[in-house]
């Protein structure tokens, strides 16, 4: 229970080490999230995603710029999906938000994937957590790509952020390729360069193509340019553009249905990484460590037996009904 109030009064040696245990995979720490739940669901959730140097975490460090200028208690979780060592990223970010360091106001904590089996999701899920019973107002969750994880990790956020550059020839590409459908706000970074203006035409016509009812709850997604962060002003104009459009996606959630079916879409990727992380991996983890995985994938090579019969059986040991 100490450590439940702790948390609440936003005290950042505890909700460090907690995030820490949950990364670690530590079980005892999901006693204190079963105890931190119901005091979640006060936080604005902002995704923001985008392929890898799109100038996401300069970004991210405007609009923290922006939102404590407006004394808005601010969490950000950088989560990189796709270096469990390097670990390059996260500390080029660490430098970055320095600035951010002596504020009180601002969490910072990156996570990068530990456990083979995945199970990232579910820290990301539970840091959440963690930042927003701490007081966070809003809180900032960046993450490279846009592959199943990085949409999985998409899926805790009530506002979702594409980031494109001009210049990389498959953004669109990628957009149509599934982005388009959980972007609510498109901004073009670095839109100094060339193509800015040839990307922002592509966009804006990709959207006049979608359907109607992609815009049915009354949202079309912004596009807002970020201007060259070198150059301090306009880089900052666009920036408190952009978290002015934030805040309005944020009215438009609560103002209609859709807040309900965000945090429903939130609820179902928390529950299906729980029974991940509580069910299949345990699972998984004994048949590895017995050395069930390797005997059963020497009877597929012998033939003896195919994969249905395999999961089959193991079903039959575990599960009960
Ligand atoms: N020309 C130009 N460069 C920029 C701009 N914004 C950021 N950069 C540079 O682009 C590089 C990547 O910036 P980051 O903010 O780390 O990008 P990121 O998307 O967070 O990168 P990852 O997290 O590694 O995917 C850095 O060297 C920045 O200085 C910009 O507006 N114009
Ligand atoms: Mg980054």
């Amino acid at each position: 229970m100490e450590t439940v109030k702790k948390i609440q009064e936003g005290d950042v040696r505890t909700a460090s080490r907690l995030i820490r245990r949950i990364e670690d995979g530590v079980l005892e720490a999901r006693s204190t999230i079963k105890k931190l739940f119901p005091l979640t669901g006060n936080a604005h959730i902002v995704g923001i995603t985008g392929p890898p140097g799109a100038g996401k975490s300069t970004l991210v460090d405007g609009i923290v710029t922006q939102l404590r200028q407006k004394q808005k208690k601010v969490g950000v979780l950088a989560v990189d999906p796709t270096s469990p060592f390097t670990g390059g990223a996260i500390l080029g970010d660490r430098v970055r938000m320095q600035k951010h360091a002596e504020d009180e106001g601002v969490f910072v904590r990156s996570l990068a994937t530990r456990c083979a089996l995945g199970g990232l999701a579910k820290a990301v899920g539970d840091a959440i957590h963690i930042m927003d019973v701490m007081g966070k107002e809003v809180i900032l969750v960046e993450t490279v790509g846009t592959g199943q994880q990085e949409v999985d990790i998409i899926n805790h956020s009530h506002t979702v952020l594409v980031v494109l550059i001009p210049g990389m020839g498959d953004e669109i590409q990628a957009i149509k390729a599934g982005i388009m459908e959980i972007a609510d706000i498109f901004v073009i970074n670095k839109a100094d360069r060339d193509g800015g203006s040839k990307l922002y035409r592509e966009l804006v016509s990709l959207l006049d193509m979608a359907p109607a009812s992609a815009f049915a709850s009354g949202w079309r997604p912004p596009i807002v340019k970020v201007e060259n962060s070198f150059v301090p002003e306009s880089f900052n104009n666009s920036v408190a553009e952009l978290t002015q459009k934030i805040e309005e996606h944020h009215q438009h959630l609560l103002a209609s249905e859709l807040m309900v079916s965000r945090e429903r879409r939130k609820a179902a990727v928390e529950l299906s990484e729980a029974i991940r992380n509580t069910v299949y991996e345990p699972i998984m983890d004994k048949l590895i460590t017995e050395g069930t995985i390797d005997a059963m994938v020497e009877e597929l090579m012998a033939k003896t037996s195919d994969p249905y019969s395999l999961a089959e059986r193991i079903a039959q040991r575990f599960l009960k009904s």
